[in-house]
């Protein structure tokens, strides 16, 4: 597995790294082609927009928190459902504070290898998917998993959070 590391973008490394040593194999892939988007990620793998793993940031409103949701490619997050869960509003972060927590631009943000620790939800929908793509650093890098292995790597908690 490390010998693809050199291939990789710095960022993608980052990912690459943090995967490797949670234990789990899984290896991160760097496309020519766009990834920024989830309907560009599907495009770029061959595979169906539901099964795009993207990774948001929201921020609560009052404690200034961030807590990251990872949503099928086909949902839109319910700020409501989120906001029940956390116990406070939340909003869509802006790009400086999704840099700033998770030390990635958007549109590469991966579900792991953050700055900070982050509470994360993770959307139920994805478990019907047997394989699922999550970006991994950067706007042309993935990686393939199910969602089990999500949540095993995230400590994530899966909810309903779309309507
Ligand atoms: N690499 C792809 C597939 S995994 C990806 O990261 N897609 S994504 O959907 O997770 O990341 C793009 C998301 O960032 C958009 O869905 C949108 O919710 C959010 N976003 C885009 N532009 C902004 C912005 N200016 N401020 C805050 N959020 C934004």
């Amino acid at each position: 597995m490390s010998e693809h590391l050199p291939e990789l973008s710095a960022s993608a490394r980052r990912v690459q790294e943090v995967l490797n040593r949670k234990g789990v194999r899984l290896d991160v892939v760097e496309l020519p082609a766009s990834t920024r988007t989830a309907e560009e990620a599907a495009r770029a793998v061959g595979c169906d927009v539901g099964q795009i793993a993207k990774s948001l940031v929201f921020r609560m409103e009052q404690s200034d928190r961030p807590v990251l949701v990872i949503a099928s490619g086909l949902n839109r997050v319910d700020e409501r459902l989120i906001g029940e869960h956390v116990g406070e509003m939340v909003s869509m972060a802006n790009a400086d504070f999704v840099r700033a927590v998770t030390g990635f631009v958007i549109g590469g943000v991966p579900p792991v290898g953050h700055l900070s620790d982050l509470d994360t939800l993770i959307d139920q929908d994805l478990f019907n998917y047997g394989e699922i793509w999550a970006a991994a650093g950067t706007p042309n890098a993935v990686f393939r998993l199910n969602p089990e292995v999500l949540v095993e790597i995230t400590g994530g908690f899966v909810m309903r959070i779309a309507a």
